[in-house]
């Protein structure tokens, strides 16, 4: 038997990374990627790209259509394409391999055409308590649409599905079983075998969302016994639009179609039509030919490292991560279960997810924050999100040291932030008449802004003046305080005193908390209307906010904006 010790001399972790070209670039001022965001999304080898192009550039045209030559290579690599990645999960037929956009489209083709088939009034579907929401909504909308009811088995603190709960979920109502392999906020590896086998005892056919799994550890679905499963190939080295669902034959032959169009037909006329076979029953029009030809490449790529030796790696880098993680004070972990796969979530004290990973992201490293999809977990945990590492076949134990390096940085960079803004916190304003004017306010902060080259140092300082905001009273934290399209937590309390607008805001993430300090420091004391004609997002543009912030955190931006002028508009008109 093969030692891991051997196992991991074979793994050539440095030939591996030679053949990722996005992970050798630097990013900001010349730092190297540290790339720690797989669960999200995978970076792709030299094979798949190269691939990609000699498809486009010499094979491309429509498939099963054309007499001519080029729909002839096209078809031919597509459907030799679907032979390679039926034997990548050891699928007994090529037809069993049903291509789509990716595991959301996977499930929802299954909840559709299962569901409206299958699944009637007073039926029930199990899920689990840690699914992404790919897994929920489909079967929410089915249930809903039937008058069927969703069942969830609950998950232990350590992150584990609860056995003894599931075995009281089935019954004779159960239609099907939808569970997570691998979840992917919190890394637990599912004991599916032992799900599967239960659901079959009584009949229930059992769909897996491989979407976490596949690119960690050997999965052979005949082995396994499983109805459905799915996975999408952006996050195994494919590309992006092409995902996968597997069902055993008899299941696919006996369910209806999920979309009508070309490619799916035997004969049409206006009377009726019947439908070609599997699997093009499934695929309507056009698909997406390279993503099909480009996965196949990435599942041959890994199947010549062998999932074996990449699963005992990614193990002992876990391990490593896990051990170092550690070692930082206040980190905790989120999702401690006894079998994992190559993902580390955690919270640093109590930091918001998303100041850490803007930190992190300075620095070079790419994480994920937030509720990963998985909201309903995040709840059971108290949390609103954690932030996540990710680990590929690729990372390496110097990502690890990268990573806990960096966090010591954003706990240093944070504590230092607090202790400023403290140190500069303001008494809540007084109703006084003569305030400055918003123009001169307006001037005020963005010559201090201007003090600043660097767009990080104007972050920072963006986080001070949060933090030397007055106290938001504990009365005013209320939901009708709360400002919604933010992904943190936002209230703000408004009221008038002699014809001026007083407000109070706070925020549970630090970089929020500066956007509304902002916005209260500049409009604090002055008639509403003052409010109204002022032009804020322009004044955010000057103070260059929309360079310190994400895409997401753009929308919460306008969120408080508007609720600050509906405040005022109402006080106006009071
Ligand atoms: N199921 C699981 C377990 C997932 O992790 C994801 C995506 C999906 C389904 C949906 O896959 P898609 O390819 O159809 O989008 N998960 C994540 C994530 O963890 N971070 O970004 C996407």
């Amino acid at each position: 038997m093969q030692t891991l010790e051997t196992q991991t001399t074979a793994f050539d972790i440095d030939r591996i990374r030679a053949d990722f070209p996005a992970l050798h670039q630097t990013i900001y001022d010349g730092r190297p990627l540290v790339y720690l965001d797989n669960a999200a999304s995978a970076q792709k080898p030299q094979a798949v790209i190269d691939r990609l192009t000699r498809y486009y550039t010499w094979e491309h045209s429509n498939v099963h259509r054309g007499v001519h030559l080029l729909s002839q290579r096209a078809t031919d690599a597509y459907e030799a394409a679907r032979a390679r990645i039926a034997r990548f999960i050891n699928a007994a037929h090529a037809h069993e391999i049903i291509y789509t956009r990716g595991t959301s489209e996977s499930i929802n083709l299954v909840a559709t055409s299962f569901g409206h088939s299958r699944i009637g009034a007073g039926d029930e579907v199990v899920i689990s308590a840690m699914e992404h929401h790919s897994n929920i909504v489909p079967w929410q909308m089915v249930c809903q649409e039937k008058g069927a009811r969703l069942r969830v088995i609950p998950v232990n603190d350590r992150g584990e599905l609860r056995l003894d709960a599931y075995d009281d979920l089935l019954n004779d109502r159960t239609k099907i079983v939808a569970l997570v392999h691998v979840s992917n906020s919190l890394g637990t590896v599912n004991p599916v075998r032992r799900v599967i086998e239960a659901a079959h005892a009584r009949g229930i056919p059992v769909l897996l969302d491989g979407a976490q799994a596949v690119q960690h550890m050997p999965v052979d679905v005949q082995a396994l016994d499983c109805d459905f499963y799915c996975f999408s190939g952006h996050k195994i080295f494919g590309p992006t639009g092409i995902g996968i669902l597997y069902g055993k034959e008899a299941l696919l032959n006996a369910l209806p179609p999920y979309q009508g169009g070309g490619d799916m037909i035997e004969t049409v006329s206006f009377a009726g039509t019947t439908y070609d076979g599997l699997p093009h029953k499934f695929e309507a029009g056009t698909p997406h030919i390279a993503g099909a030809v480009g996965l196949a490449v990435a599942l041959e790529y890994l199947d010549e490292i062998g999932l074996d030796a990449i699963a005992a790696y990614e193990h002992d880098l876990l391990a490593y991560a896990h051990e170092r993680l550690q070692t930082i004070d206040g980190l905790r972990l989120i999702g401690t279960a006894a079998e994992k796969a190559s993902v580390a979530s955690f919270l640093l004290e109590d930091a918001n997810p998303y100041d850490t990973g803007k930190i992190l992201d300075e620095l070079g490293i790419a994480v994920r924050t937030g509720h990963h999809c998985t909201m309903p977990l995040m709840n059971q945990f108290g949390i609103p999100g954690t932030v996540r590492a990710s680990f590929a076949l690729y990372n390496t134990r110097d990502d690890v040291d990268a990573l806990v390096e960096g966090l010591h940085t954003v706990r240093r960079r944070l504590g230092t932030i607090r202790q400023r803004g403290r140190a500069n916190a303001q008494p809540a304003a007084a109703p006084v008449d003569d305030v400055p004017s918003i123009a001169e306010r307006r001037q005020e902060i963005v010559e201090e802004f201007d003090l600043f080259d660097d767009v990080n140092d104007k972050r920072d300082y963006l986080m001070e003046l949060g933090e030397a905001m007055p106290d938001l009273d504990d009365a005013y934290r209320t939901e009708q305080n709360r400002i919604h399209g933010c992904l943190s937590m936002v209230w703000l309390h408004t009221e008038a005193r002699h014809g001026r607008v007083y407000f109070q805001a706070d925020s549970n993430a630090m970089i929020t908390k500066g956007m509304i300090a902002l916005l209260v420091r500049l409009l604090n004391g002055q008639p509403p209307e003052a409010i109204l004609a002022e032009d804020l997002d322009a004044f955010m543009a000057d103070v260059d906010i929309p360079h310190m912030i994400s895409a997401q955190r753009k929308n919460g931006l306008g969120a408080m904006i508007k609720r600050v002028k509906l405040d005022a508009l109402a006080l106006a008109h009071s």
